[in-house]
């Protein structure tokens, strides 16, 4: 099935799916009032749905530690989105899965709240920080906002709570740079603000460590895998400020940003500047990995 000319996009909530313009929740849902539920960010390549399960899997696991108790099983809400996207009809996409704790009253207490609100978007997107970064690289600054803790709202959880990257990606925007590149209250490196980040020093490929309270990242995980498959040695480890802005290359992966290569901090550029041989390695191997109908549930 193909989508019918100028038709809007499906959003599923709840079971059933209305045309974009239609599909509301209310004011007292305690995903607007208090950002309290989880979400996923998913692609779809060529008709294939991109680590559903693993996104799936996620999903779970931040509610689990919300106490939100998602009002289907695993299996069930991977049949939903599958629905969704069918429904659709578009074979190149990109879907926010979202359970909110649903509609509640003024106050916090989540006991309050009826059943949990389980939305399905699916639209046309863009690599979110614009085509042509691949081969330029981004600037990038270190923000003064530090990661959330581990022993707080961590971003270990994937909640409706974005708000700690929203204010260090505004300080970015002020700077004139693309993201930031976020410390944890260490001040060791923790992740961009909806990206996770490596580096590369003397052939190694180093990321942070999930302590630092970063969001552990489904593409995070593929580029772990591609590199040992390409015999390149990975370090989860502590990063400092200083190894970030004298390594050899660095670069951000996030479903959102798929991967993109980091040119400068600030006006210091990393290594010189421009995408460097084991991202492009990387790069060419992850463009096959995420068409890899096994890598993947398909919705068609
Ligand atoms: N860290 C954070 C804080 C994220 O939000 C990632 C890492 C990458 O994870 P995945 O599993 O996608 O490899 C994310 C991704 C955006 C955007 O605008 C990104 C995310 C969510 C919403 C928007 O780039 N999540």
């Amino acid at each position: 099935m193909s989508p019918q000319e100028g038709r809007e996009p499906l959003v599923y909530i709840n079971g059933e799916l209305y045309p974009k313009s239609e599909a509301k929740v209310s004011v007292f849902d305690h995903g607007l009032l208090y950002g309290d539920g989880v979400f996923e960010g998913i692609r779809v390549y060529n008709g294939v749905i991109f680590k559903l399960r693993e996104h799936v899997d996620r999903l779970y696991r931040s509610a689990k530690v919300l106490r939100l108790s998602i009002p289907m099983d695993r299996e069930q809400m991977v049949q939903e989105v599958v629905r969704t996207v069918r429904a659709n009809g578009f074979r190149d996409a990109y879907i926010r899965l979202i359970v909110t704790r649903g509609v509640g009253d003024l106050g916090l207490d989540p006991r309050k709240c009826g059943r949990p609100n389980v939305i399905i978007i699916v639209e046309h997107l863009e690599p979110i920080l614009g085509s042509g970064v691949r081969e330029k690289g981004i600037t990038v600054i270190f923000s003064s906002t530090r990661r959330d803790p581990v022993q707080s709202t961590s971003h270990e959880v994937k909640s409706l709570n974005y708000l700690n990257s929203i204010l260090a990606k505004i300080e970015a925007i002020e700077a004139g740079a693309d993201d930031a590149i976020m410390l944890d209250s260490r001040g060791f490196v923790a992740e961009a603000t909806g990206a996770n980040v490596f580096i590369v020093r003397n052939g190694t490929l180093i990321t942070p460590p999930v302590t630092t309270g970063i969001l552990p990242g489904i593409t995070r995980a593929v580029v772990i895998e591609i590199a040992g498959k390409l015999g390149i040695p990975v370090q989860e480890r502590d990063i400092t400020p200083v190894e970030f802005m004298t390594a050899d290359e660095a670069f951000v992966t996030g479903t959102g940003a798929e991967l993109v290569p980091i040119g400068y901090v600030g006006k210091v550029p990393i290594g010189d500047g421009r995408p460097g041989p084991i991202f492009r390695r990387i790069l060419e191997e992850f463009n096959r990995y995420k068409v890899d109908p096994r890598n993947g549930v398909p919705a068609f």
